[in-house]
């Protein structure tokens, strides 16, 4: 029985060297299909003499019961790797925490903004708006900003290129957010100028500035927030009312000293500085400088087209990276606006 253990070791190799399914199912044909080769093994046993027909079937049955197995183990073995390959394909770490759903949450600085515009609409303010490229004329000219002010210099305001790489004449970064009020004062003026009277007007002016200054407590980029204020009769008592009132409940304390200590600004006369304490905590009397103000110049009056003879008006400048770090207690600026998450998550 030499040839069928021949037969076996050939259909083994040949079943080996297959790694198609249906290649294999086809070579399956050539050994057990109906001309095959186990099936012409069984014919022949019709012609062997009849004392040897047994013990040579049973052999036949032998080698065709290995070639099955052979079949079986190699689809076997086809089907597992076919799997491998897919698992591999498709690998999918079941076990990795999920995704979730990113909790969004206010910048801290934009709650203070948005905490402040709630404040003042609740006692009749418009919040207005501005472009930050601005004109010259509107960011100093317009403010009673003389040309040879240290402010105009290269040096700390930050000036744009034209196409061909000139400092362009007229246009900079705006440096506060005054020149969105001294362009909603001229707009108010031409609206109402057929009218007999004009309308107060009462706006803040929230926005980002630039200034050449960085450290630990200045920013290139900040926020401020200006408010103004103009009608026959505000006065410097409107003034620091509105201020005082506003001071405690953005603090949310009537525990709050507020200080008015005379200064000058090109745009007010007078002006002033204000300062508040805490009676409580850990900056518990200690005197901190929060904003600017004072009464409009007359001469911004007249450059918006404003009868500084009929019309007063008061302004005031706050700077709100400032107000957001006294209310959460962040000792430096910078981490504002670094965008590290770490940071900004302690917020929402
Ligand atoms: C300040 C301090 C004092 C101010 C003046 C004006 C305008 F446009 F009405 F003239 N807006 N804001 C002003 C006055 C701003 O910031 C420290």
């Amino acid at each position: 029985m030499q040839n069928l253990d021949d037969l076996i070791t050939a259909a083994e190799s040949a079943f080996a060297a297959i790694h198609d399914p249906n290649v294999l199912e086809q070579e399956k044909a050539r050994y057990l299909g109906k001309s095959g080769q186990i099936t012409e093994w069984l014919k022949g046993l019709a012609k062997l003499p009849p004392e040897e027909r047994k013990s040579a079937g049973a052999a036949i049955n032998r080698a065709k019961a290995a070639v099955e197995a052979a079949l079986t183990a190699r689809r076997e073995a086809l089907k597992e790797a076919a799997l491998n390959m897919r698992l591999a394909e498709e690998a999918l770490d079941v076990t990795l925490p999920g995704r979730g759903e990113a909790q969004g949450g206010l910048h801290p600085v934009t709650r203070t903004l948005e905490r402040i515009e709630t404040l003042f609409r609740s006692i009749g303010f418009t919040v207005a708006d501005g472009p930050e490229i601005e004109e010259d004329f509107f960011n100093f000219t317009a403010l009673n900003t003389p040309e040879d002010h240290p402010a105009r210099s290269m040096h700390d305001t930050f000036y744009l290129l034209d196409e061909n790489g000139k400092v362009a004449e007229n246009v900079l970064l705006r440096t506060h957010t005054s020149p969105i009020q001294a362009r909603y004062m001229q707009a108010h003026v031409a609206k109402y100028k057929d009218c007999e009277t004009m309308p107060e007007i009462r706006i803040i002016a929230p926005g980002r500035v630039y200034r050449v200054d960085s450290d630990a407590t200045h920013s290139p980029m900040f926020h401020q927030v200006e408010g103004l204020w103009v009608g026959e009769t505000v006065s410097f008592a409107d003034l620091k009312g509105v201020i005082a009132d506003f001071l405690r409940r953005f603090f949310e304390t009537d525990d709050l000293k507020v200080r008015f200590r005379p200064s000058f600004f090109p745009f007010t006369e007078p002006s002033a500085e204000i300062d508040v304490a805490f009676m409580k905590g850990a900056l518990e009397g200690r005197w901190l400088e929060i904003a600017g103000c004072g009464m409009v110049h007359p001469n911004v009056l007249k450059h918006a087209g404003i009868d500084a003879e009929k019309y007063t008006g008061f302004a005031f400048g706050f700077g709100p990276d400032r107000l957001t770090m006294l209310r959460y207690g962040v000792n430096d600026l910078r981490l504002f606006f670094e965008g590290d998450l770490r940071f900004l998550r302690q917020f929402v």
